[in-house]
């Protein structure tokens, strides 16, 4: 190298060595998801991809298993309400090229993720909320239906017994096979041409305010992609996630070098040195992959899982470490 590329070569920046950087994509694809929930949503993102299909399309698919899931009061159609019993569900996801589409507070649809991926390719906008995103839904041929199931109603009313606004968020996975063991899931994938796609959707904080959204909707909170990078996506407590713009801030820790668990680790302990006392009692998770597939997660407290699907596993289940 002679003594002016050797210059040049220290002041390029990281971003445009990634451009040019080559990756072995021998371990692609690959899925990763969020909680014990995420191995049957890597499942439905598999079929895709194992046939070499598109991340984002494998993303949208993946995301619709636990959305449909009549069990699950955590993610979409049987979502738990709002204070005021109303099921209200957010949702977003980004491609390879930097697109992406955003749904918040919307009710009566039960696949919000759809919904985000039509208003990134069908609208100059990135976000559309509450009967904005409902109207448009049904405009693209998506059922209007009655989201609150018998079994969200009574959790409700048991819950406006004593009305208490006191969420303890994401800190369900700490009771292994109790009923309420999963929680958002967001989804990051990178197909086999090496496109990165991310997904992230949830019906947010049970019995929060009427009009509340978290993270998982927020381009950049919840989810963030940057092909030449990696993806990042969070669950817990949204408003520590959006205070800190956690994925990005995980996906530029990346950019720099990081690997993907120790970025994650280092957006968990900003949210903690930020607000130690409000940490101390919360959860939040974040889980990222690099371009390379190599993936990792941190959370604020023990129990957080995430899923692992590629050619050689496709139900792998791995603890998320954690500050406490
Ligand atoms: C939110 N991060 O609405 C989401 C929900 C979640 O525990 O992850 N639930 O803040």
């Amino acid at each position: 190298m002679s003594a002016m590329t050797a210059s040049l070569a220290a002041i390029v920046p990281r971003s445009v060595k990634a451009m040019t950087q080559t990756y072995d994509t021998s371990t692609l694809p690959v899925v990763i998801s969020t909680w014990d929930f995420g191995i049957a949503a890597n499942a439905g993102a598999w079929q895709i991809l194992s046939k070499g299909g598109r991340a984002l399309d494998a993303i949208e698919a993946g995301a619709r298993i636990p959305e449909a899931d009549m069990k699950n009061h955590t993610v979409g159609r049987a979502g738990y309400p709002d204070r005021d019993g109303f099921v209200t569900l957010d949702a977003c996801i980004m491609d390879e090229l930097g697109n992406c589409g955003s749904v918040a507070a919307m009710e009566d649809i039960a696949h919000p993720i759809s919904v985000a991926r039509l208003v990134m390719e069908k609208t100059p906008h990135v976000m559309l909320v509450g009967d904005g995103a409902r109207q448009f839904a049904v405009e693209n041929g998506m059922k209007k239906e009655k989201l609150l199931t018998p079994e969200s109603e009574k959790a409700w009313k048991e819950w406006l017994k004593k009305a208490e606004y006191k969420p303890v968020m994401n800190i369900e996975n700490q009771m292994p096979g109790s009923k309420y063991n999963h929680d958002t899931i967001g989804m990051l994938a990178i197909d086999s041409k090496g496109n990165i796609s991310g997904g992230c959707t949830t019906s947010g904080m049970a019995f929060k305010l009427h009009g509340r959204v978290g993270d998982s909707p927020i381009i950049g909170a919840g989810l963030y992609v940057d092909n030449e990078v990696g993806g990042a996506t969070s669950t817990g407590v949204g408003e520590e996630v959006i205070r800190n713009v956690g994925s990005f801030l995980v996906v530029e820790l990346m950019r720099q070098g990081y690997h993907p668990e120790d970025a994650c680790k280092e957006a968990v302990n900003r949210i903690i040195k930020k607000k130690p006392d409000t940490a101390k009692n919360i959860q939040v998770g974040f889980l990222a992959i690099n371009k390379k597939g190599e993936h990792g997660a941190y959370a604020i407290q023990k129990g957080f899982s995430y899923a692992v699907c590629n050619k050689e596993k496709q139900d792998l289940l791995i603890k998320g470490k954690s500050v406490y």
